[in-house]
């Protein structure tokens, strides 16, 4: 039986190198979701030990459109880095990824540890502001195609955010519309009550998730809510623009 440890380094290298490589359930079709999340961590430590650093969670599967998209029906989460963390604006290099897709989310950030079961008023207590975000996604499976195990044990397909402005953290962000534009033209349409009802419910399951795994969200932490609609597949020369009632613009351009 393979080490998860051995499961940790294939996924690590396949993230370095941005090398597709098969599913992990076709080898192993018994690997549990909590060996996944071994797996996650174990994955994650060989990035620290190369400098980067954990600077939040990212929450994924949380709207209908995104788990219909992948066909996998269950919250999952992942950690984010310092390294994943790109400039508003800025440019996305595609080199850098598999298969890149981008995909508008609603970003809190901690001023007080958070974890287990909270309440949403709790959670809101513990938020420092808000912010409009978009993520970049990179299955590390061949066809972006994966299992919950497999999805699980690959952080989650995390691979890159964007940050818009921060706004206050009493901001109602229940259900404000967005558009992502691509070269000017609208590629997706939605709402922020797409993710799970609400984004902050996202946020409490969050604190759940990382309480489940013996961590906390820390002050200062970023927490990804999930994609709000379908995630667009990227291309070079795209210039992807996301506008969010209330909350801001994010935008940045696709290069070799
Ligand atoms: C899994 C990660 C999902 C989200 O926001 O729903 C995710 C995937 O779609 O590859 O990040
Ligand atoms: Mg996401």
């Amino acid at each position: 039986m393979t080490s998860l440890a051995e499961l940790a380094r294939i996924v690590d290298e396949a993230a370095r190198t941005a090398a597709a490589i098969p599913q992990l359930t076709e080898t192993l079709p018994e690997l549990s979701v909590e060996d996944a999340y071994a797996v996650q961590a174990l994955s994650m430590q060989r990035r620290y030990a190369r400098g980067d650093r954990r600077v939040g969670v990212k929450m994924g599967l949380t709207s209908r459109a995104k788990m219909q998209q992948v066909g996998v029906s269950e919250v999952v989460w992942g950690r984010l880095t310092e390294s994943m963390r790109l400039p508003e604006g800025g440019d996305l290099s595609k080199k850098r990824f598999v298969h890149p897709r981008v995909e508008p989310e609603v970003a809190f950030i901690m001023k007080k540890p958070l974890a287990g079961d909270v309440s949403a008023a709790e959670a809101i207590a513990a938020v420092e502001a808000i912010a409009p975000a978009v993520e970049i996604i990179d299955s590390r499976y061949r066809d972006f195609k994966f299992a919950l195990p497999d999805v699980v044990a690959d952080n989650s397909s995390s691979s890159a955010f964007f940050l818009g402005e921060w706004n206050s953290p009493l901001t109602d962000v229940s259900n404000l519309g967005l558009t992502m534009e691509v070269n000017g033209r609208p590629v997706q349409i939605g709402s922020t009550a797409a993710i799970l009802g609400h984004p902050l419910r996202s946020l409490t399951a969050a604190a759940r998730a990382v309480a489940r795994a013996g961590e906390r969200l820390e002050p200062g932490d970023i927490v990804l809510a999930g994609g709000a609609t379908a995630a667009h597949p990227l291309s070079v020369g795209e210039y992807v623009r996301t506008t969010f009632q209330t909350l801001g613009v994010v935008a940045f351009t696709v290069i070799e």
